[in-house]
């Protein structure tokens, strides 16, 4: 198989990417990094001396390629599946672009920080992250209004798969309000989806480990294991 994808199932960039692959139906070898293990970080780093995840290894012409985005855009260019993520026509492509920034970096980015105060203990104030994932969900509900049903009009997009990890991570801090009608409906359509569904379905496993496991919705956990027979 040409393709290697380095990645753990639980980080949200590696979801985006998985997201992607999936709906493609490319076929790849899943490479698990765990970060805590030295040489695993090595293995990582060999890829992608900056050691963030997802990097995808083409050995068809020994590429490694990083960043989540560059990935879609990389399978789009390579290996197309059935569907493509970025339209062929330029201007709409800007559209599947900056919807895709604006979930990294305004959905994604406070939701991180969020994320790392509790890793790390450090209690600061994350109130203006909050808000900014507040004003991202006022943004995307406005826009949804007139767009659908996924973020770029009739065609999931690259857009759709960085959405997925940010709602699904950023709702549980920061929960979508019934102010936001065009977003909830939006969110439940795309948890359905079914590439998805499989990437949180393989993450439930390690969703023990996220900080605010307790604030993901139960139908998004593992079905607790049945109380053996006394
Ligand atoms: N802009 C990058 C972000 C990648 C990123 O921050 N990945 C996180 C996991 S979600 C990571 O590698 N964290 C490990 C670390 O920072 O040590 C992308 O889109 O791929």
């Amino acid at each position: 198989m040409a393709l290697t994808l380095y990645y753990h199932p639980l980080s949200s960039y590696c979801q985006k990417a998985l997201v992607a692959l999936y709906e493609g139906g490319t076929p790849f070898t899943p490479r698990l990094i765990d970060l805590s293990q030295s040489d695993d970080r090595a293995a990582l780093a060999a890829v992608w001396p900056l050691v963030k995840f997802p990097v995808l290894h083409d050995s068809a012409g020994d590429r490694n390629v990083a960043e989540s985005s560059v990935i879609i855009e990389y399978l789009d260019l390579r290996y197309a599946g059935a569907t493509p993520l970025l339209p062929a026509n330029r201007e709409e492509a800007l559209d599947v672009r900056l919807w895709d920034r604006v979930f990294d970096l305004h959905v994604q980015s406070p939701m991180q920080a969020i994320v790392a105060d509790r890793l790390f203990a450090r209690q600061d104030d994350m109130q203006p992250q909050r808000d900014a994932l507040e004003r991202a969900w006022a943004l995307i509900d406005t826009h949804l209004r007139t767009s659908g049903p996924w973020v770029c009009g009739a065609q999931f997009s690259m857009a759709d798969c960085a959405a997925a990890p940010a709602l699904f991570y950023g709702s549980t801090l920061q929960p979508i309000s019934p102010r936001y009608p065009n977003l909830l409906a939006y969110f439940d359509r795309l948890m359905a989806r079914a590439s998805v569904e499989r990437v949180l379905r393989e993450a439930q496993p390690y969703l023990q480990f996220y900080p605010f496991c307790d604030q993901v919705p139960a139908r998004f956990l593992a079905p607790a294991s049945p109380s053996p027979a006394v």
